[in-house]
């Protein structure tokens, strides 16, 4: 039987001329438009959370989660007792994916940057954190502590205040996220955890609920986080503006690319491991081998059969979103890959780390056969919460500078501004402001 991925064959004997970047752009697997459906049920969503604060949520939590909630904080006994009661393989997990993060997240703190231009002129460059975030955490297909850590370390390492969780409510669970998302949060010494899910919890921490009764209030925070569903990402890019988000984090997506050297089981395995996360996923092979892509087909059709999200698997691989690509030489491949900006880039290739080395458009590299997208998913000290849907051109993944903003300071003497005062009332007559010019001269400098 052979893998239900559909091949694209980019070779020049296929292609007929050198496909221009446009060309390469419009030809990449992408999922099918989505309508926009989601856009006016959203801006509904948030509209009521707005007007009507917690009761909002706890109608919504009733609706979609199936849960009557009288408020939407979890209280702090919970998140201990879920701590105790970790498996203690999933902590000393957690202990490690915590620990290699927070290293990695210490050495990427900015540095302010300043320049002096004599007589005591000095502009600088101050890097603070933002006071308050919200970290969304998903609980639709599957269940996500490892987004916890991603999204609280660098969060911390930034130093800010105040944070605050919020992930689905669970029927299962007394209407609380899943425990393993208390425990985590714990962990990291999260204390304010929310039950609220999807768009609502975006909004919540957006715009803020004002306690009424026994429902605790939830503050307005500066920027909001996390990977979601369409309905969170639509809301998040909705947000933006009122507060600063991360990058789009929508269905996750691999690419690899590969030659003749690469194992074709390694390279299935992690195809099929992102397809697993939801029938959206995209897993796209872009090689110069055909005898690399028919053993990849027939190590998929060997390991979908037995893999235990089978349906969503084969989903993700036979959408319009999923592809093996053709192309004619590893550089070629290399400008696919520019061009595709996956979330996730898999370098299986005799020079790894010379190729990764020249890529301009990804969230993430993983370089060489031993660094598979599913360790930087959990334990490699990197960040899982990247760019999606080509955003990876412009966009980064979550980060320190995520939650931080850059103030630029500007400290001069009289002598400095006295050095440059003719200028500044040059450029204000020019742009016909000479108020701006007055401002300088009226400090008796420049005459
Ligand atoms: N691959 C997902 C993150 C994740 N995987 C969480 C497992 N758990 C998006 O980067
Ligand atoms: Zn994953």
């Amino acid at each position: 039987s052979d893998a239900p991925v559909r091949t694209m064959d980019l070779r020049a004997s296929a292609t007929g001329h050198v496909l221009t970047h446009a060309e390469l752009k419009a030809l990449m697997p992408r999922p099918e438009q989505d309508s926009g459906t989601a856009a006016s049920a959203v801006e509904e969503t948030i509209a009521r959370v707005r007007a009507d604060g917690f009761s909002a949520l706890a109608e919504l939590a009733s609706r979609f989660d199936g849960v009557e909630q009288s408020t939407t904080l979890v209280p702090a006994a919970e998140l201990e007792r879920a701590a105790a009661g970790l498996d203690p393989a999933v902590r000393a997990a957690l202990d490690e994916s915590i620990a290699r993060a927070r290293d990695f997240a210490a050495a990427q703190r900015p540095h302010d940057a300043s320049s002096t231009f004599g007589n005591g002129a000095v502009v600088t460059q101050r890097w603070v954190p933002v006071r308050r975030v919200g970290l969304y955490v998903p609980g639709g297909l599957a269940v996500y502590p490892s987004s916890v850590v991603m999204n609280a370390v660098p969060a911390l390492a930034a130093g800010v205040g105040s944070l605050a969780l919020a992930s689905p409510p669970q029927r299962e669970f007394g209407g609380l996220p899943h425990p393993t998302i208390l425990a985590a949060a714990h962990l990291l010494g999260i204390e304010e955890v929310h039950a609220v899910g999807g768009a609502q919890a975006v909004a919540a921490f957006a715009y803020g609920i004002e306690a009424s009764g026994d429902a605790a209030a939830i503050e307005p925070v500066d920027v909001v986080t996390g990977p979601g569903n369409i309905f969170v990402a639509t809301a998040k890019r909705l947000v933006k503006g009122v507060v600063g988000i991360d990058a789009e984090a929508g269905p996750t997506e691999i690419a690899i690319l590969a030659d003749d050297s690469a194992d074709p089981a390694f390279v299935a395995a992690d195809m099929i491991s992102q397809a697993e996360h939801d029938p959206n996923a995209a897993a796209v092979l872009i090689t110069d081998s055909e005898r690399l892509a028919s053993g990849v087909r027939a190590a998929l059709a060997e390991q979908i059969a037995t893999t235990k999200h089978h349906e969503r698997v084969v989903a993700a691989l036979g959408g319009r979103q999923s592809a093996i690509v053709l192309v004619d030489d590893v550089d070629a491949g290399l400008r696919v890959c520019n061009v595709y900006a996956a979330e996730h880039l898999e370098i299986h290739t005799r020079d790894a780390k010379e190729t990764a080395a020249r890529v301009t458009a990804a969230g993430a590299v993983f370089v060489g056969p031993y660094s598979p997208v599913s360790l930087g998913d959990y334990s490699a000290g990197s960040n899982h919460v990247l760019p999606t849907s080509g955003t990876a051109a412009y966009a980064s993944g979550l980060n320190v500078a995520t939650f931080m903003k850059a103030i630029q300071v500007i400290d001069y003497s009289e002598e400095a501004l006295a050095d440059v005062a003719g200028h500044v009332v040059a450029l204000a007559r020019a742009e016909d402001l000479p108020a701006h010019g007055d401002a300088v001269l009226v400090r008796g400098v420049g005459q």
